[in-house]
């Protein structure tokens, strides 16, 4: 009797933590907070799968995907910029999802070519400046129309960016200069731009969504966060730097021993639908989609008109290319006492 309840017990047991690791998956998501809850839902509808999801900065992400190697808490990481993701591909944190790429544009394939399939492009979005026309003519200032005029000292307290340790965006920006002017040159010019920064932000949304609201006169970030705000209403122009500029691959990757595998590939394979990618404009979400059968939002930055660089993502998003350049950021550019 007693060995009887003891085997149902066991039986019970197993399948509960069967069941628990069929039904669950835990997110990471880079994007913006309610594009991460649209997915989340969108996802548990369909699957009956629980979704715990946290949103997070890139740099973030990275660092405690880097911290739970060998024990992850997270099963997916969903959007966010990719060089993070190229790099947790790289210090093998994260594992190939196996799923087709055959309807991917050739961006989006490319990150899974770079990282032996363990990250896939799923969206992308250039990176430009903003200002808030309202502010800029009641101070009499001329908005600024290249990287180089962000030096003029007439913007003196007035750009916002976010700090590349914590932010993707940022460590695109930083990436795109060094690109742009050789590195020695870039990091010249971003402590001649850091004269005129009002505030490094944690998130790179957060300076537009401030331009936006009056809280700083020009801002550096996705054009697509710029385009969120703009079509809200608020008084926000977008300007695609006259030098050229760089992008962001969005990407999505399985982490490496994730406790819900099976759900975590669903996750990519939904992530990856035309359908579902058509459905960010709802939240303002306009960054390119890589599904090429995929609708394009009409507010969605138009890439080829747009003088983009080559970004190299293979190496910006090596390891020891972010480290260097994140140490000479902090001894460069960042400001004395944060
Ligand atoms: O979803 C908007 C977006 O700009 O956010 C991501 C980006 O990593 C912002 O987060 P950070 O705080 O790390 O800069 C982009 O991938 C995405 O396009």
């Amino acid at each position: 009797m007693k060995k009887t309840t003891l085997s149902v017990l066991a039986i019970t047991a197993a399948f509960a933590t069967h069941g628990a690791q069929a039904d669950e998956l835990s997110v990471v998501c880079g994007a913006e907070q309610d594009w991460c809850d649209l997915m989340a839902n969108a996802f548990e509808a369909e699957t009956g799968i629980d979704v715990a999801l946290v949103r997070k900065s890139s740099g973030e992400i990275l660092a405690q995907v880097r911290a739970e190697a060998g024990n992850p808490k997270i099963d997916v990481w969903w959007g966010g910029t990719g060089d993070p993701h190229l790099i947790a591909a790289s210090e093998g944190l994260t594992e190939p999802s196996g799923v087709e790429t055959g309807d991917l544009l050739g961006w989006a394939k490319n990150m899974a070519d770079i990282s032996k399939g363990k990250s896939v492009g799923i969206y992308a979005g250039a990176l430009g400046i903003a200002y808030n026309a309202d502010i800029l003519a009641d101070k009499g200032i001329e908005p600024p129309a290249c990287w180089r005029d962000l030096t003029n000292p007439a913007y003196a307290g007035e750009i916002q960016v976010a700090n590349p340790n914590s932010s993707g965006t940022a460590y695109t920006e930083l990436a795109t200069f060094v690109q742009l002017f050789g590195e020695d040159e870039a990091f010249r010019l971003l402590a001649e731009i850091g004269e005129n920064v009002n505030s490094y932000t944690k998130s790179g949304s957060a300076p537009s969504k401030a331009a936006a609201r009056g809280e700083t006169g020009i801002s550096i970030g996705f054009m697509h966060d710029m385009v969120k705000q703009a079509s809200a209403g608020f008084p926000l122009k977008v300007v695609a730097p006259c030098e050229g500029t760089g992008y962001e691959v969005g990407g999505v990757s399985v982490i490496k021993g994730a406790k819900n595998p099976e759900a975590a590939k669903k996750w990519v394979e939904f992530a990856l639908r035309a359908d579902i990618q058509s459905r960010a404009p709802e939240v303002g979400s306009f960054q390119v989609p890589s599904n090429a059968n995929a609708s394009v939002a009409p507010e969605s930055p138009k890439l080829e008109s747009i003088k983009l660089i080559d970004y190299d993502f293979a190496t910006y998003g090596a390891p020891e290319t972010r480290e260097r350049l994140l140490t000479r950021w902090d001894a460069e550019v960042k400001p004395k006492g944060n």
